[in-house]
């Protein structure tokens, strides 16, 4: 098993963990790559314009796997499938996916909960975020509330503010470090106020045993790549 009996405690009682390179820095030397090369394709057919705004010329780019079918390979990863399956107690499916360039001068991300948009239930969603370059409170770093991880979700997340009682703590990452969290937790990211990109390749996970998730989120894959459907979330709180 990946992980130690204590990593696993810090999980449960923090609602996120990060594990230390999981990945090998040839392997993010490849996903950076080959993510690149997609927002490549994207600039050259105008799907990205050209632009001075470094935050609008390197946008996150969701379900960039589904542009190139390569990239299910590290969504699926054994390693990270092994890690989320360990947490949740259970198989789980992989439904969304973001790839962030988070360039320098990149802005912060408000304190939220993932499972307020993903209305994933019975249960919450779980998120393994691989580190791809250095990050901290300076450049874009993830930050997280322990403690909020059996929150329920927030009506209004922009209302959302730390509980009296608990403390924001800040998260420093390596390339090839994933950072697991689960979908109730209260976190966000800081802006990026270094001149070094903040890149993450990030998937979103939930147990087999799901029985709704909103409709905007209806491309469930299983660990070996296959489409796996359930009910649709008739009330999603977020429309596209
Ligand atoms: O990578 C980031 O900047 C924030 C990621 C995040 O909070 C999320 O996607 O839920």
């Amino acid at each position: 098993m990946l992980l130690s009996t204590e990593q696993l405690q810090f999980y449960k009682e923090n609602g996120y963990l990060v594990v230390q390179n999981l990945f090998s820095k040839d392997e993010v030397k490849q996903i950076i790559e080959d993510c690149s090369q997609v927002w490549s394709e994207m600039v050259c057919s105008n799907e990205i314009p050209q632009s001075s705004s470094l935050d609008k010329f390197f946008p996150t780019i969701t379900g960039i796997h589904k542009r190139d079918a390569n990239l299910t390979k590290y969504m699926l990863d054994p390693r990270v499938i092994e890690v989320i399956e360990t947490i949740a107690g259970e198989e789980v499916l992989a439904f969304l996916q973001n790839y962030y360039f988070k360039p320098p001068g990149g802005k912060t991300i408000p304190m939220h909960q993932d499972n307020w948009e993903t209305c994933a239930e019975p249960g919450t969603t779980f998120a393994a975020w691989i580190s791809l370059d250095h990050s901290n409170a300076n450049s874009g770093g993830l930050f997280f509330v322990p403690g909020t991880q059996d929150s329920p979700i927030a009506d209004n997340q922009s209302e959302l503010t730390i509980p009296p009682n608990l403390q924001s703590v800040d998260v420093s990452t390596n390339p090839g470090d994933v950072v697991f969290f689960n979908g109730n937790i209260y976190h966000g990211s800081y802006s990026n106020t270094s001149n070094h990109f903040r890149r993450t390749f990030l998937t979103h996970y939930v147990g087999k045993s799901v029985e709704k998730i909103a409709i905007n989120h209806h491309g469930l894959i299983d660990k070996y790549g296959n489409k796996v459907r359930r009910k649709y979330n008739l009330s999603p709180r977020y429309h596209y």
